[in-house]
């Protein structure tokens, strides 16, 4: 579209160069002119371009020289079918072509132009050129300056010039059986010449000439020449509304399509808003659950360090009830084995006190015995005076050692003490004790206080 817009402008430009090229007046329209030799197919491609531009929408004008008005009519009878066949001067032939053509250009071709009607001429000023010059030989400043004094200074903005061998174009024409008129008849020279100069021309300003070969076929040459102007025409005005309808409607339909893509862009962004909003509403949620999370984990920390201390609390109230109750076993098997010690030591005591005891009542039993021998001896005997002093002497000694005696057994207590003393103040002696019996106790006493004196 924006290539087409272009044309459009491009055409708004063309047709103000055309218009400078109308001598400075403004004309609206393009004015296109075909030019060839004769036979080369200019009516052919005016009827086909003619069909192709109204197609298009173009106000098409098609008209030729000489003949187009009424004047020109007359002046085309003059010069291709008179009747007299007298001969026209070169110069009057020059003058009466600018006559028709400045009756046409007035009559026919501004009118259009000033409307904006695309013009199509069958020939004008270069055929003037070419056969009035090129031809007939006369100077073509002349004939140019005669057609601009004709035209008052109006120019084709386009020359299609078809160009053709004239040879080829002359049996076309006699293929269609028209007799040849005045200037078809002459000689092959003269179109040579003729076709020399439109091509002389055409090469001299390229940029207002399309040159087309048109001894291609009818519809080849038309191709070519649409293709070429294609390129430089402007848009008619139906294209031109057509453009700018489909420019309009693409215009309105980028703005729909904007429209619909800001509020596509401002849905997004509110979703995204919402999206955003959500996820803050989430990540809060997270928050606050981590922060739940991490209380109840401290709480449940503070739980289990609270039962690990009491644990470690009641561990060591327990060791230390343990330790007191060690120590309490301890004390008590101290105790124990203090008492086992003292028991063990009082029953020491009392087997050795037992014991003592035991010799002692032996002690005494045998010095009881010896001391009955002796005094029975000494009263059954009561001889000597020597042995009772000895018996005497022994009771003494005997004496002196149970006072010995009892001051050692004094200092041990005497869990069993002996028997009662008999009524001589001696211990009675056990019967059982009698074995000693056979041991004279003088004899026993005397060993004793023999054993004391030692
Ligand atoms: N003259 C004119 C001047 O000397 N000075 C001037 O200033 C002016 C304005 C005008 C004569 O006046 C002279 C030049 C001329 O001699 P005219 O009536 O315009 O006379 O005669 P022509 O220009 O010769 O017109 P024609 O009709 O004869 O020739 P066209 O128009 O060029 O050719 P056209 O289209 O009629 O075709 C001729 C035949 O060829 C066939 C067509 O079907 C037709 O039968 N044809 C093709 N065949 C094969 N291949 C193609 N490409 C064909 N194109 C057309």
């Amino acid at each position: 579209m924006r290539s087409r817009l272009s044309r459009i402008s491009a055409a708004a430009g063309g047709r103000r160069a055309a218009a400078s090229q109308s001598a400075g007046r403004k004309l609206s329209g393009w004015f296109i002119a075909v030019e060839g030799g004769d036979g080369a197919g200019k009516s052919t491609q005016i009827d086909a371009l003619t069909a192709w531009l109204r197609k298009r929408g173009f106000d098409v004008v098609t008209t030729r020289e000489p003949g187009a008005t009424v004047l020109g009519a007359k002046l085309r009878e003059i010069l291709l079918h008179a009747k007299d066949r007298e001969p026209v001067s070169a110069r009057a032939e020059a003058l009466l072509f600018a006559a028709d053509r400045a009756d046409h250009v007035e009559k026919v071709v501004r009118p259009a132009l000033e409307r904006g009607a695309i013009v199509l001429t069958d020939r004008h000023v270069d055929s003037s050129i070419a056969y009035q010059s090129g031809g007939r030989g006369l100077d073509a400043a002349d004939i140019a300056a005669l057609s601009a004094f004709a035209t008052d200074g109006l120019r084709p903005d386009l020359v299609i010039l078809l160009d053709v061998d004239p040879a080829v174009a002359w049996e076309r024409s006699q293929a269609r059986g028209d007799a040849p008129d005045r200037l078809e008849a002459e000689p092959a020279e003269f179109h040579a010449r003729v076709r020399e100069m439109f091509r002389s021309r055409a090469a001299a300003e390229p940029s207002r000439y399309i040159v087309v070969d048109a001894g291609e076929p009818a519809g080849v040459v038309t191709g070519i020449i649409e293709d070429r102007l294609e390129k430089v025409l402007p848009l008619s005005a139906r294209e031109v509304a057509e453009a700018e309808a489909r420019e309009k409607a693409l215009r309105e339909a980028r703005e729909a399509e904007q429209r619909e893509q800001e509020a596509r862009l401002a849905a997004e962004r509110a979703e995204a808003e919402q999206e955003a909003e959500r996820r803050r509403a989430e990540q809060e949620e997270r928050r606050r659950a981590e922060e739940r999370r991490r209380e109840e984990e401290r709480k449940a920390r503070e739980r289990r360090e609270a039962e690990e201390r009491a644990r470690l609390d009641r561990e060591k109230a327990e060791q230390q009830r343990r330790a007191e109750a060690d120590e309490r076993a301890a004390k008590v098997r101290e105790e124990e084995d203090r008492r086992q010690v003292e028991a063990d030591a009082e029953q020491r005591r009392q087997s050795e006190l037992a014991v003592r005891q035991a010799e002692a009542r032996a002690r005494g039993q045998a010095r009881e015995q010896a001391t009955r021998e002796l005094e029975e001896r000494a009263e059954s005997e009561a001889r000597t005076a020597r042995l009772v002093e000895a018996a005497r002497r022994l009771r003494e000694a005997s004496a002196s050692a149970d006072a010995a005696d009892s001051e050692t057994t004094a200092v041990l207590p005497v869990t069993q003490g002996p028997d009662k003393p008999g009524d001589n103040g001696h211990y009675d002696d056990d019967e059982d004790d009698d074995d000693d019996d056979d041991v004279p106790r003088s004899r026993w006493r005397l060993g004793n206080l023999g054993k004391r004196k030692s």
